[in-house]
């Protein structure tokens, strides 16, 4: 290999390192389809990553097709290294508690999608990934816990 040949493989292997760092750090962390009472569903984002993520104009919808519950993010929302957010719903809305997640950014990219979920608990145990932030695209990274919106996952401690 000559030098401007290692020199562009260099190149090429920078970018693509730097093309995965800023992957989709930002998460959808927890979902509460059936809070206790009637108090308003929620969704919670984390972000896994080691930089801020700005996140205005992105979307966190619950779907139950052909029900779809839009949550927008307003302007000038920064989701820290390691930080939450939680996006709220209507209290207008329905009393269905099956539906997933879906997060789109502002350029209509869709970030991340749940499976389906059914919480017929109508408590304040929720779905939500544990270990924390944990995102193997499989349904086991989902576990019945109890509500911990805006902080870390913790398996379910009964009080
Ligand atoms: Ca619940
Ligand atoms: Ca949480």
């Amino acid at each position: 290999m000559s030098r401007t040949e290692l020199n562009v493989f260099i190149s090429v292997l920078f970018i693509v390192a730097i093309s995965g760092i800023g992957g989709c750090a930002v998460v959808i962390n927890e979902v509460e389809l059936n809070p206790a009472g009637n108090a308003t569903k929620w969704v919670e984002l984390y972000n896994n990553g080691e930089d801020d993520v700005e996140v205005s104009g992105w979307v966190v919808s619950i779907v139950n097709t052909p029900w779809i519950g839009p949550m927008p993010i307003p302007e000038g929302t920064v989701i820290p290294a390691k930080g939450y957010y939680v996006a709220e719903g209507s209290l207008q809305w329905g009393q269905d508690y099956s539906g997933y997640v879906t997060l789109v950014d502002a350029g209509g990219f869709k970030v991340d999608e749940t499976h389906l979920i059914t919480d017929d608990g109508d408590s304040d145990f929720t779905f939500g990934r544990y270990p924390n932030g944990v995102d193997t695209d499989q349904k086991s990274d989902w576990k019945l816990m109890k509500a911990t919106p805006g902080s870390q996952n913790l398996l379910s401690v009964r009080t």
